[in-house]
């Protein structure tokens, strides 16, 4: 297919085509999730310009130097039954953010602003939430990853196991979409992700507001990864009969069941993490006793040496005396024989 009839197709899909009818869907809610800063308004941003082929604007607020910025979900509708939804990014993959972020994915929580919340609040929002929530939405995930930062083994299996969750919270298999594609190392991220299992990889060159001249080729990529979330969706529908209601609540106690292991994983976290501090503490408290008790022997043998040292010093002192003393009496002695020995040869002579 040429440019135009991707764009043709794209533009009128209607999830009604499908061989076996909706199966109770009206839209495709593609749902970018990530990283901060990694470029998931940006794609937003050319997903719009690409598909529209108008002028270019920064519809999504991606930030205007580099980082992120979006704090909100936001949709916006690319065509009548396609809808992109750019979600707030994540710092990092702990199980607060990624509950969230599961959340966000099965649709659980109304569209607007995120806070990352702390044990069981996600679950209060969770219910709260449930009388607005949408099951007529098909949730297709895509992950969108920079090529500009490298990958550690550490997160790279933080990020499958988020990617894995994600497919069994939605049913498929998230497409990953690799920005920046010509300032870093795009091979190594793609073997990455290839790693991870995933196998459907996009990379792109975002239009941005610096460098927004259309190329064919970059519109080309934009069309071909619509056109295979379309096809994907067209092959679930008509291949696995869905029931969005079912789905939905299922997707519920997925994400409540997530948060729960979390609660339970930070609870035994803080457990452990209560224990060694005792334990520390207790080494330290140990320490410091045989410490005090060196610095005590310590000192007491430093007394006894200088008392030892002292009477050696006495003794030395008092034999010094005696030799002084015996010296003199010696002398005294010797001058005492050497007057008589002079008065007995004056009396010979
Ligand atoms: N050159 C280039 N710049 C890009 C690309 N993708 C994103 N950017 C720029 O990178 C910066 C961050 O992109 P955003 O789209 O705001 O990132 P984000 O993922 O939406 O960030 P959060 O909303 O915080 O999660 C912006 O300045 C974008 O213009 C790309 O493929 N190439
Ligand atoms: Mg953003």
């Amino acid at each position: 297919m040429d440019i135009e009839e991707l764009r043709s197709c794209i533009n009128s899909f209607s999830l009604d085509k499908c061989k076996k009818g909706n199966q109770g869907f009206n839209r495709i809610l593609i749902q970018l999730f990530g990283f901060l800063g990694h470029g998931k308004s940006a794609f937003i941003n050319t997903c719009i310009y690409v598909l529209e082929d108008g002028e270019y604007q920064n519809w999504a607020k991606a930030k205007e130097e580099d980082g992120g910025s979006t704090m909100t979900r936001i949709p916006y509708k690319l065509t009548r039954n396609i809808t992109l939804v750019d979600n707030r990014g994540l710092g990092k993959m702990d199980g607060y953010e990624t509950g969230e972020i599961f959340a966000q994915l099965g649709n659980l929580l109304p569209l607007g602003k995120v806070d990352w919340p702390k044990g069981f609040e996600l679950v209060d929002r969770i219910t709260r939430a449930e009388k607005s929530m949408t099951t007529s939405d098909f949730i297709f995930p895509v992950f969108v990853h920079s090529v500009k930062t490298s990958i550690t083994s550490e997160e790279q299996e933080n990020i499958k196991k988020v990617l894995l969750k994600s497919r069994d919270l939605t049913g498929v298999y998230p497409i990953v979409v690799l920005t920046h594609k010509t300032s870093g190392k795009l091979t190594d991220t793609e073997n990455a992700f290839r790693d991870m299992g995933m196998e459907r990889i996009f990379s792109f060159e975002n239009y941005t507001k610096e460098d927004h001249m259309k190329t064919r080729g970059r519109h080309e990529e934009v069309l071909k990864f619509l056109h295979e979330v379309i096809k994907d969706v067209q092959f679930r529908i008509e291949h696995r009969p869905q029931d969005p209601v079912k789905e939905i609540m299922e997707r519920k106690s997925f994400v409540m069941r997530y948060i729960h292991e979390c609660a339970k994983k930070a609870q035994q976290e803080e457990i452990e993490k209560q224990k060694f501090m005792e334990q520390a503490r207790l080494q330290r408290q140990k320490r410091e006793q045989e410490e005090k008790i060196n610095r005590q022997s310590e000192r007491e043998r430093q007394d006894r040496d200088m008392e030892m040292k002292w009477k050696q010093e006495e003794l030395e002192r008092g034999r010094q005396t005696q030799l002084v003393r015996q010296n003199e009496e010696l002398q005294a002695e010797l001058e005492r024989l050497r007057k008589k020995s002079k008065k007995k040869w004056r009396i010979f002579r």
